[in-house]
This record gives C-alpha cells, structure tokens and sequence, in this order.
C-alpha cells in the first residue's frame, strides 16, 4: 500500500472533534453567524463537491481542466528544468485535473515525486489507491490534514526542490488579508528556484458566476447544507436542516461570492459536544463561504506582496479561468 501521513492530530492532543466544534462554537457565537468553509469536505460533502464540478454551470472545473490539456506541455517542462522536484498538491481532493499533469510528467520522464495534500482522509485513501492503478510509475505520498499543518511537515520532512500546486481557486476562499498571510506562509516554505502554480477563478459576466454557485439542480445547496448535517452527525447537534435554503450573491464591486444558509423560521438548535444553545430569529443568515474571482493585475500584486513573481499565466480559451506559474 502507498503511504499516508496523517497530521490531523491536534499538537496538545485534542482531536479533530474538539476543534470542529471549538471552530463551530466560535462561529455561530458571533453576531453575523458564520461557519467555516473548509468543513464542507467530510465524506458526503466531499461527493457532492464530486458532483458539482459536473455541473453544467460550475464553468471552472473544465475551464481549468482545459487550461491544463493545452498547456500541459510548457508547464511540465518549465517544472522540470530545475532537475529533481516534489509536487506538492495543497487541497488535492480526487486530483482529476493534477492527473493530466502526472501522465505528462510521466511522459516527460521528469524526476519528481508526488504529494497529496488534503483535510479529507477518505479523499486521499482513494486517490492513492486509484494512482496506484493509473499511474503505478508515480511516486506518491498522501498528508492528510490542513495547508499549514502539512507546509510545515514537508519542510521539515522534504529538503529538496519544491512545486507547490494551488489549484482550482481554492485561495477564493480567502479574505484578501487572508491569502496574504497564506501565500507569504508559502513563500516561506519555499526557496529560490522553487515554484506556485495558482489556479484562479477571472472576472466576468456577474451571471455567468451566480449561476455556477446557485445550480439548477440544487447540488451546491445541498452541499452547503450538508454542513448542518454534519454538524448533526459529529457534534451531537439537533438542526432541523429543513428549516435553512442555501442563498447565493456575487458582489461584482468586491468580486466575491457568498454564500449562506438562511433560517426559514425562529429556531433553537442544541450543538451538544460544542456545549452551545444556538438561537436564529426568522430570514437571520449564516454565512458559509467566500469565493473571491480575480484578475491578472490583482493577482500580479497580491503574488508581488508576497515575494513571488508571475512567471506565465495560462489561460483557457474564454479566458474565465487562469493557472498562474509564480517563481519564487
Ligand atoms: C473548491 C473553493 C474552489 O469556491 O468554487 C463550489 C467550492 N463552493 N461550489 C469554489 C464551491 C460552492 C469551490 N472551491
């Protein structure tokens, strides 16, 4: 069996639990409630994030997946030019589109191995196993747990040369102090002749964006929700799920997408392992995430602020989506 290294283990030996409702408490104890948007990646929520970027309206998954097949060939090769590498893939998930960069690299014959990071331990069981069966030439090594955590681990762990992948516009997720702090935090993991490859979700058409986090079919608002569900399952909680709707809307003068539950009725909810009585007047909001869309100049800046230069920025033939090569 490939190996997995397991971070999620708390330093002062809490567990997972504990901090899922230490961070739950803490949001839903403030006067705009929120939640935060990486625990929307448990089991379930994890296949329904399968399901969405199958959805005819959530454009970035292909846009990227597009961005990749085209330009798989200049991005293994200026990877590679520097000799022995780690790929590093930071909220790696099921790695379908990582995949198209693996059998170039494969192609290529580069000299690399392969380093999955994920929250989502599941996630990362099955992506080793299904590498092992794609791809058995690649070297791989699953982390199982948060960005910072495993940043660390592969500092102290991985001394050679380092490409780091940053996919899928995770870093939307972020307030702008946010990625800051995060992208400075790489860069201090990183050395001259190491390099970020960003995923990032472009500016566009406000309708194009509403629609791919408000689909049809009504997956993303079962995936938010199925937040409160999981709450129910982990924290011994009581929420009557029936009783929020998902909500969506894009600020176009922010770029930012948010997204939020609303409780449909006055209601009481008991969070039991996080010791909390949550009370929500009728139509009161809670926000579940941010999904922030960019373009170049920002992206140019914010990667400037944090001591990465834009090396080539890829884009997809519409140009809605773009995978920025930053070097250090
Ligand atoms: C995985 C964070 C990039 O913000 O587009 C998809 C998550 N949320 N639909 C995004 C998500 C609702 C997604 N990211």
């Amino acid at each position: 069996l490939t190996p997995m290294i397991e971070l999620s283990r708390r330093q002062d030996g809490s567990n997972d639990t504990t901090a899922f409702a230490h961070d739950v408490a803490e949001g839903l104890s403030q006067r705009q409630k929120t939640l935060p948007s990486r625990y929307f990646y448990d089991g379930a929520g994890s296949k329904l994030f399968q399901q969405i970027m199958t959805l005819p309206e959530y454009y970035l998954t292909r846009c990227e997946q597009e961005v990749l097949q085209e330009n798989k060939e200049a991005m293994v090769r200026q990877f590679s030019q520097g000799g022995l590498f780690h790929l590093i893939d930071l909220g790696a998930g099921d790695a379908f589109k990582t995949k198209i960069l693996l059998s170039e690299l494969s192609e290529q014959q580069s000299a690399f191995d392969y380093v999955p990071v994920d929250i989502s331990g599941d996630a990362m069981q099955e992506l080793s196993e299904s590498l092992q069966k794609e791809l058995p030439q690649v070297k791989v090594e699953a982390v199982v747990g948060e960005y910072f955590q495993a940043l660390k681990w592969l500092q102290e762990n991985k001394a050679e040369r380092k490409v780091v992948l940053f996919l899928g516009s995770n870093i939307g997720n972020f307030e702008t102090a946010e990625s800051i702090g995060f992208l400075r935090s790489i860069r201090s993991y990183l050395q001259p002749g190491d390099q970020l490859l960003m995923g990032v979700d472009l500016r566009k058409n406000p309708d194009v964006i509403l629609k791919a986090y408000d689909d049809a079919a009504g997956v993303t608002a079962a995936f938010n929700l199925n937040l409160l569900h999981r709450i129910n399952r982990e924290l011994d909680a009581d929420f009557d799920v029936n009783q929020f709707c998902h909500h969506a809307i894009y600020n176009p003068l922010e770029g930012v997408m948010r997204s939020f539950l609303v409780s449909k009725s006055e209601q009481e909810v008991h969070i039991r392992k996080a010791g909390l009585t949550v009370h929500f007047d009728a139509w009161e909001a809670l926000q579940t995430e941010n999904s922030y869309k960019y373009n170049i100049p920002q992206i140019d800046e914010l990667g400037k602020e944090c001591g990465f230069e834009i090396e080539t920025v890829f884009y997809d033939s519409q140009k809605r989506f773009a995978d920025v090569l930053f070097k250090v």
